[in-house]
């Protein structure tokens, strides 16, 4: 009887989350502790962003993927491991970290053109060079050249671009050396202990020095001393929320306390969102994503996050498969974090600028198709992704697959009419419509661009309530 009731309690608390949960439970004591999807205003204005840049910069941006005049093809960010290079050589990179062509104020203008409403950037990667000027380390940017805390700069350019900024931290730190990637002896578990109470220290540190944080990133944190740690990040990420309310923080942080990481053992997302989607996207006709919050990290070339000298090494992205992935993302209730990986001097690559022209070009035009919108609750077609605005009841439909028939077809829920389409830049002008059955049909247009992904915005009214769709139906 007892056990029954325990598992009702467990089931009920969990219908809150959202998520149906159908197995047996598991007594979860460092798993999810907030509702979830939260509803606050901060959750809601990151949701609503979308679309954001992710930085990733450090002293790896001076070698660049090259060392001692060979290419190493793996992510840049790794060389100091895929080059065996040793610690005292790598951390000598410092004296030539001198960015003299760093000027965060444009960095923010380009961010701001591509429209990106966020920016991730990395404090501190796995190499463990702060960006700021930090209390507890000496690898940071007061010992290099520069001197000054180009974090602050940063922070500043970018809120005053109207950019929310969010902080990426590793806790893997090849340069501690009190990290372990595991805990084996009490030797490990002492020095693990002080490499906890750096990590934590740093964290407090940057989101009191930088009170404008709106969200934290973490990374590395799959190794199985982090993972031994469930109670730690529990009490870490609540710490930090206290400190700075609102706080938005990735599932990657998370471990509980038997080991399971994004999601707890019951299955229950930890953190605010997920982090899992790295350099790839879900299934298009996946659900479940729709039912929580999730952010796609990507890359431009196939696996560079840090500066790389040589694009030329895998395939670079063209803007319309990043402008793509950007509305796939927003369909299914997801974010869209794209990377850039600045230069050793400061500067952003001429590819870099280009790819941010080019999709800002485009959301111009369009992004009333991505900020605040999320699924629509219709079924998916062949000739792109529908995003749906929850306040305004707008559906919009982003072509990227022409038909040959001129002919693109909508299948609406019962109870739905298709009062009206048009195109976004012209909404005076209706779009022909044909109805081909009680839910479908065609909406033909004269003449379509076929250089571009475009967008077309459909009425659709549900009969019953007479209002526009409204409600994603998930
Ligand atoms: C592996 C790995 C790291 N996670 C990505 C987000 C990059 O930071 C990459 O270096």
């Amino acid at each position: 009887m007892k056990r029954t009731i325990f598992y009702l309690v467990l089931i009920l608390a969990f219908a809150t989350t959202g998520i149906v949960q159908t197995s047996a439970q598991k007594e979860v004591k460092y798993g999810q502790y907030n509702g979830l999807p939260r509803q606050d205003q901060a959750m809601k204005k990151w949701r609503e962003n979308r679309f954001g840049q992710f930085i990733h910069w450090g002293l790896y941006a001076i070698p660049g993927g090259v060392w001692e005049g060979k290419t190493y093809s793996y992510a840049a960010e790794f060389l100091k491991s895929s080059a065996k290079i040793s610690d005292e050589t790598w951390d000598a990179l410092a004296n030539d970290f001198s960015i003299e062509k760093y000027d965060p104020k444009e960095w923010a203008k380009i961010a701001k053109n591509m429209g990106v409403k966020y920016v991730t950037i990395t404090t501190k990667h796995h190499e463990g060079f702060c960006l700021w000027p930090s209390e507890y380390t000496e690898f940071d940017i007061e010992n290099t050249p520069y001197k000054k805390d180009l974090l602050r700069e940063f922070v500043d350019a970018y809120t005053a671009a109207g950019i929310d900024v969010n902080f990426y931290y590793s806790v893997l730190d090849w340069h501690h050396p009190d990290w372990r990637y595991d805990i084996e002896n009490t030797e490990d578990e002492v020095a693990f202990e002080r490499l906890k109470e750096y990590t934590q220290n740093q964290l407090v540190e940057l989101v009191t020095r930088y009170p404008e944080v709106k969200g934290l990133w973490f990374d590395g944190t799959w190794d199985k001393s982090w993972k031994k740690n469930g109670l730690f990040s529990y009490e870490l990420e609540k710490m930090l929320k206290d400190i700075s309310p609102g706080l938005v923080v990735n599932s990657r942080m998370r471990a509980d306390e038997y080991g399971a990481r994004h999601f707890d053992s019951n299955g229950i997302l930890m953190g605010d969102y997920e982090s899992g989607y790295e350099r790839r996207l879900p299934d298009p006709n996946n659900k479940e994503v729709l039912t929580r919050d999730w952010e796609c990290c990507m890359t431009i070339p196939e696996n560079q996050w840090g500066y790389h000298k040589d694009w030329t090494i895998s395939h670079v992205k063209s803007p319309l498969e990043l402008i793509e992935m950007l509305v796939q993302c927003t369909s299914q209730n997801g974010n869209f974090l794209l990377n850039f990986g600045p230069m050793g001097n400061g500067d952003i690559r001429k590819e870099e600028r280009e790819v941010a022209k080019e999709i800002g070009a485009w959301m111009k035009q369009n992004s009333e198709a991505i900020y605040g919108c999320g699924p629509a609750g219709l079924v998916k077609q062949d000739w792109g992704f529908y995003t749906h605005n929850d306040k305004t009841g707008k559906v919009f439909m982003t072509v990227f697959n022409n038909p040959v028939s001129g002919k693109y077809r909508v299948r609406l829920n019962k109870g739905q009419t298709l009062q009206k389409a048009s195109f976004i830049n012209n909404q005076k002008e209706a779009l022909k419509i044909e109805q081909i059955s009680s839910t479908d049909y065609f909406v033909v247009p004269e003449k379509v661009n076929s250089q571009q992904p475009f967008v077309i915005i459909l009425e659709i009214l549900n009969k019953e309530s007479g209002k526009f769709h409204q409600k994603a139906l998930t």
